[in-house]
């Protein structure tokens, strides 16, 4: 069976994943849609040698479609999917539109394929700094509990979109000047920018009122709606830093089961569906953004017990958050929807 599949937003950094995977994966597709703002349609884009024509999404344009990726910004999102799904296809969205709505799961396949039974024509992608580090925690979850994390992360500017790394590569190249324009980052839409070449930025999206940012928000309540874990003890700080692509992050953790090894949590994680373990000191090797560039792989090292708590651990994650904490992930969902017979 093949599917008529949309993809919102095609011609964004996402979008242009999402096709770049869908053909990689053989993902079983019958005719492609791509849709995009007015502003891109008419133009043309090649997709395995056969060439596409990109139309205006509208709610019109979802008449005959069986999933449709959508990856155009929260707005988008919010206007078209209801559209699509009323339409009868069933949307993955890749934007923070509809991720705490309690009738929309949350879904990261390895760990809540079976949430995908509930849906009502919506499916919420997490966040990509959500994505990759619920995927390590899983199987330790399930093997020994989980009772606290917290998160330190180091994003790369493809997070914040095309005009984010033009301004990290840009100011790179004249980072000696000390003089650069700064636009974009932290938010586009806040007061005050700041270099992000040679520099960190310890602010991703908006402030909340109680001092956390709305990236450390999403990283806190995905998690707990992920795992099914609302009493979960959890805190992020999420950081920008000169990276083009591929989220990093510093976690501590503390599981519930007692006399847990380090050796238990590699042995554990390095059979884990959708992880690469790479941890060894003595060789140092160590997951690094550079590295898991392309990589469909969430990459774990560094694991360290706690030196004060028997039951705390460290450990470092880094994946490319285009792919599977965006564009893979997304495909991956709908793979899952095939197999459990949703679609
Ligand atoms: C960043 N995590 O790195 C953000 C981008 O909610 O899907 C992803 C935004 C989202 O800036």
């Amino acid at each position: 069976q093949k599917f008529t599949t949309a993809i919102v937003g095609a011609t964004g950094a996402v979008g242009q994943k999402i096709i770049e995977k869908l053909v990689e994966r053989s993902f079983p597709f019958a005719d492609l849609k791509l849709l995009a703002s007015k502003k891109s349609a008419g133009k043309q884009i090649e997709v395995n040698g056969k060439n596409y024509t990109i139309e205006e999404a509208t709610p019109e344009a979802f008449e005959g479609v069986d999933i449709a990726f959508f990856s155009a910004g929260g707005s988008i999102s919010k206007a078209l999917a209801k559209e699509a799904s009323k339409r009868g296809a069933i949307v993955v969205d890749n934007t923070s539109a509809f991720r705490m709505d309690p009738d929309v799961p949350l879904v990261v396949p390895e760990v809540n394929k079976q949430a995908l039974h509930e849906q009502q024509g919506i499916i919420a992608n997490p966040n990509c700094s959500t994505i990759q580090m619920v995927v390590a925690l899983e199987p330790i979850r399930k093997q020994y509990g989980l009772s606290k994390v917290i998160v330190s992360t180091y994003q790369a500017v493809s997070g914040a979109g095309a005009a984010a790394i033009h301004e990290l590569t840009s100011q790179s190249e004249r980072i000696a000047e000390k003089q650069p324009t700064s636009e974009i980052l932290p938010v586009k839409s806040e007061e005050k920018h700041f270099p992000i070449a040679g520099n960190v930025i310890p602010q991703i999206d908006v402030f909340n009122e109680d001092g956390f940012t709305f990236e450390e928000h999403k990283m806190m309540n995905e998690t707990k709606k992920i795992m099914s874990l609302p009493d979960l003890s959890i805190a992020a700080t999420c950081v920008r830093v000169p990276v083009v692509t591929g989220h990093s992050e510093s976690v501590y953790i503390e599981v519930e089961k007692e006399n847990v090894t380090v050796a238990d949590i590699k042995q554990l994680l390095a059979s884990a569906e959708g992880v690469t373990l790479q941890d060894d000191p003595s060789e140092q090797l160590y997951p690094m953004p550079y590295f898991s560039e392309d990589e469909d792989a969430v990459f774990i090292g560094r694991i360290r017990k706690d030196p004060s708590s028997e039951y705390g651990f460290h450990m470092w994650i880094v994946a490319d958050n285009l792919l599977k904490g965006a564009a893979l992930n997304s495909i991956q969902i709908a793979e899952a929807l095939i197999d459990e017979k949703i679609l």
